[in-house]
């Protein structure tokens, strides 16, 4: 029944920020899901019999990927597969299947916030017995044997039916079908004040949540509509569809616009969110007030101890390093442990396993906590909910308040996307060239305090990571800090995150884009970006 089928290695099967990503045609060419996955499974060991979670966003080629890697775990050894009904199952939720049913790994298959259909994007990513993104001397390893393989395993069985939930065996291992929305709600019962929220929304404060028509729409209405009583239609555009409507699953300002517009609008709800592809990412809007990912992780990190599962408070914080310094404000009021680490969740893994960081969080509207190893989208809107539901205010006004009591971060990312992959190096390698000679220069009245390639020591199990991120850093607390992308598909993305903090309370209602516009400046000047991309504006401002 087990099939050794010879292969060809691919040379660019490497993982990078969160999983490998291509083009769906990509994933289509002979044997390349195949190769990945094989991949996986060489560079683990100790699975045999185990378990192994397999879940998906839902998108373009979902099914087909899901189908094959159920029949490679099977003809490699593992003894049983969870699956979740339809090959659906949340990043966040994939992450507590994992943790619950002490899985030895999972396979979440998905490409986030980037498009889906049949031209789009396509993902596979291997998370830990943890529950979290597997950390870098795996995904290394998986890399150097990919381009090496020469063989992969399949069990050559008729396809599974995915649609019905319940167990079956198989040539000795069991494959369980899965709910994908209950043990999730169920977990968010646990952490939140259902009753509090429930009563919130019976007043009459009114939910809007944008699932995208992506992942998360099956989980929100169960939690939102079902659970918390919001009115049937709170939950817009819930059916998880495989190109995601043609649109991209991504919650920010230019994708989400219907929702900002609706938050922005005379009679706005009272609280607006949306999550991505995967349901790992949250976008915030209160009714007439923007709150950016940088200043949710702050003020959820500040009131936390207002729901039922962060009652005792919180171990510590830990924030990727192009996100902005509010957090650390909070973590340094309350005593606690501040860690920064490099863009990307697997990163995070090893504070919350050692009890150091209880919250994390990341600009690109990520934030999560030690419930699970993923970032959890749903996750912060509850956790939103349940403060506004004790504290009995505004978003604007807790956002207000929060500014008045810590100083504002003004922050803001701008993305050059699709640019000219040699050009986006040439600009990192130009800026790494001037790292020594800026500081002390002086840029439109800024002058550098420092300047550097971010390298990231773990403080748990001491591996370092470098070249994650060009800082420079102003005298004030200033800084513009230049990344590539690691998730994207086509040419590189350069990200260039901009942030000025501002204690003086009667400042703090400036427009973002004018408050930063000489960082923003400053940014163009040292970073040559115009000239060495060709572009005169970013694509996307976040
Ligand atoms: C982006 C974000 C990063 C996030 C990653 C995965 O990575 O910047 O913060 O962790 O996406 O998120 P990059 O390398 O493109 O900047 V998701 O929701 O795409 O799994
Ligand atoms: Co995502």
């Amino acid at each position: 029944m087990i099939k050794t089928v010879p292969t060809t290695p691919y040379q660019d099967q490497k993982p990078g920020t969160s999983g490998l990503r291509k083009k769906v045609p990509e994933f289509q060419q002979q044997n390349y899901a195949e190769n990945f996955i094989q991949s996986i499974f060489d560079s683990l060991e100790g699975f045999s019999g185990k378990t192994l979670v397999i879940g998906g966003d839902g998108r373009y080629y979902n099914r087909e990927v899901i189908q094959i890697a159920i029949k490679m775990a099977l003809a490699n050894g593992f003894g049983k597969v969870m699956v979740g009904k339809g090959g659906i199952l949340s990043t966040p939720a994939a992450s507590h299947v994992i943790r619950k049913y002490k899985a030895f790994g999972g396979i979440i298959l998905s490409a986030s916030h980037n498009p889906g259909g049949p031209t789009e994007d396509f993902g596979i990513k291997y998370n830990i017995g943890n529950g979290g993104p597997a950390p870098e001397k795996i995904t290394d390893a998986i890399f150097a044997r990919s381009k090496v393989i020469t063989e992969y395993k399949i069990a050559d069985i008729a396809d599974i039916n995915l649609d019905r939930i319940g167990s079956q065996t198989v040539d000795g291992m069991t494959i369980a079908v899965i709910d994908p929305v209950e043990d999730y709600a169920a977990l968010m019962e646990q952490l939140f004040d259902f009753g509090a929220i429930r009563s919130l929304i019976n007043l009459g404060f009114r939910v809007v949540f944008d699932a995208m028509s992506a992942v998360t729409g099956p989980y929100a209405k169960e939690i939102i509509e079902n659970r918390l009583g919001a009115p049937v239609g709170s939950v817009k555009n819930f059916m998880p569809l495989p190109d995601f409507g043609g649109h991209h699953p991504d919650p920010n300002l230019v994708h989400a616009k219907e929702l900002y517009d609706e938050m922005m609008g005379d009679d706005a709800p009272d609280f607006g969110a949306a999550s991505d592809g995967d349901g790992d990412r949250n976008l915030i809007i209160g009714k007439g007030m923007y709150v950016t990912p940088s200043d949710s992780l702050a003020i959820l990190a500040a009131n936390a101890n207002l729901a039922p599962g962060y009652s005792s408070g919180l171990a510590g914080i830990a924030r990727s390093m192009p996100t902005s310094g509010a957090a650390d404000r909070v973590a340094e009021k309350l005593g606690i442990g501040m860690y920064e680490t490099p863009t990307g969740w697997k990163f995070f893994g090893n504070l919350l396993d050692e009890g150091l960081a209880t919250i994390c969080g990341e600009e690109s509207a990520g934030t999560g906590s030690n419930h699970v190893r993923e970032k959890d989208g749903l996750w912060a809107v509850l956790l939103w909910l349940n403060i506004l539901a004790v504290r009995g205010e505004s978003v604007s006004d807790i956002v207000n308040q929060h500014w008045a009591a810590y100083g504002r971060n003004y922050y803001s990312r701008h993305d050059y996307e699709g640019v000219d992959t040699d050009a986006a190096n040439d600009l990192i390698a130009a800026l790494r060239d001037k790292l020594a000679t800026l500081p002390g220069t002086t840029h439109r009245g800024l002058t550098v305090q420092s300047a550097d390639d971010f390298a990231y020591h773990d403080p748990v199990d001491h591996s370092i990571s470098s070249h994650q991120g060009i800082r420079i850093l102003f005298e004030g607390g200033s800084r513009v800090v230049f990344r590539l992308s690691g998730t994207g598909t086509s040419g590189a993305t350069l990200r260039v995150y901009i942030e000025r903090y501002e204690p003086d309370t009667t400042r703090h209602g400036l427009d973002t884009q004018e408050a930063l516009a000489d960082l923003i400046a400053v940014a163009e000047e040292i970073g040559e970006i115009s000239g060495r991309t060709g572009r005169s504006a970013p694509s996307v401002i976040t």
